[in-house]
């Protein structure tokens, strides 16, 4: 028999839902509960092409719409051989951000049809679980102030609200929609939770592709 695999766990949200926080939460208590778990967040600012994202971000750098949209797909490629040499060595990825997050996010520019945005990202390893962190716009405003990037304003993370909506409309995928607005704890274990169920129901599953 082959050995068992790692799910491979997409958190996905508009900024301020709390995504980071409950990625991290969610691999340490993997972790202390005896299983094998690593994090990864998109975009890695770390690489040459994630500082290219990085400065682009951080409006260092201007870039033209369909250039960054790539880049932020590059981004993803370029840690697809590590995803799934960890997922076959039956370590669950958790990832902070997906393609669906470069899809929402290039499509709320208005000029992009979601078919072109998903193209570059089609065959990416296909996340087991996407787990949607729902928090209403007014909501994430009450957090507090937006941070100073790029896209970082209330009218825009409406439209990549809406973009989400669309591509969660996608059977084929298995979305969760969790209530970000409950405490980090309930949060937490609730996300808990439901990834541990997927990973017993995927761990003897063939890896799919995304889109494909
Ligand atoms: N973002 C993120 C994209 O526009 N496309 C992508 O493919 C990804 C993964 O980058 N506002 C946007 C969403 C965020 C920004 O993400 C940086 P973070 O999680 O704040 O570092
Ligand atoms: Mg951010």
């Amino acid at each position: 028999m082959a050995a068992r695999r790692g799910a491979l766990i997409a958190l996905e949200g508009v900024d301020r839902a709390g995504k980071s926080t409950q990625c991290r939460r969610l691999v340490e208590a993997l972790r202390d509960a005896g299983h094998r778990a690593d994090l990864l967040r998109f975009p890695d600012r770390t690489t040459e092409i994630g500082q290219l994202i990085s400065s682009y971000l951080g409006r260092e750098k201007n870039l033209e719409d369909h250039t960054i949209h790539l880049l932020f797909s590059a981004n993803r490629w370029e840690h697809v051989p590590m995803m799934k040499e960890k997922l076959h060595q039956g370590i669950t990825v958790v990832v902070d951000r997906y393609a669906f997050s470069g899809v929402a996010f290039t499509s709320a520019k208005g000029n992009f049809g979601l078919e072109w945005c998903k193209q570059p990202d089609v065959g990416l390893p296909k996340p087991d679980l996407i787990l949607f962190l729902q928090l209403s716009p007014e909501e994430a405003a009450e957090r507090g102030d937006f941070g100073h990037e790029r896209y970082e304003t209330s009218s825009f993370q409406e439209k990549v609200l809406q973009s989400f909506y669309c591509l969660m409309e996608d059977k084929t995928l298995n979305w969760k929609t969790v209530n970000a607005s409950k405490s980090i704890e309930d949060l937490h274990r609730e996300i808990k939770s439901i990834a541990e169920k997927t990973m017993q129901e995927v761990q003897n599953k063939p890896l799919e592709e995304l889109w494909k």
